[in-house]
């Protein structure tokens, strides 16, 4: 699937449409999701043009992985966030049409404050 530059985190990330940022490095940025699951739940995305995990994972640069996940460890120990007490969280990705992903561009979903229910369903 070839990326689609109107996609609402390409917006975001353009500054298009508003978001609510808990942190950003040079490669990566995370905000607030906009109907959250968990009481803390936030999406963690690149910078660069990547549709999903594999897009990413099989294309991004050694820096541009190195400064995604380190703003994924950064929004787990930062405060305020509601992960940093140490509870631990539930970090995941949607990819595709099997794993329903309904924004072409490649986000984590970090989620915490309480425990997680089921994985499957
Ligand atoms: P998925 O592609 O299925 O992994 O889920 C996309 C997530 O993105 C979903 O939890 C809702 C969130 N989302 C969709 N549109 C917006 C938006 O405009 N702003 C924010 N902050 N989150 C959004």
């Amino acid at each position: 699937m070839a990326y689609d530059d109107s996609n609402i985190f390409a917006r975001i990330l353009r500054g298009e449409i508003p978001n609510d940022t808990v942190a950003e490095n040079d490669h990566a940025l995370a905000f607030r999701d906009i109907a959250p699951k968990a009481p803390s739940h936030v999406l963690v995305i690149p910078k660069g043009r990547y549709v999903a995990f594999d897009d990413f994972a099989a294309n991004a640069s050694e820096a541009e992985i190195a400064g995604f996940m380190r703003l994924c460890a950064q929004v787990c120990a930062l405060e305020g966030v509601g992960l940093e007490q140490g509870n631990g969280f539930r970090a995941i990705t949607n990819a595709g049409h099997d794993g329903v992903q309904e924004v072409p561009h490649f986000h984590l979903h970090i989620m915490g404050g309480s425990i997680m229910g089921p994985m499957i369903g």
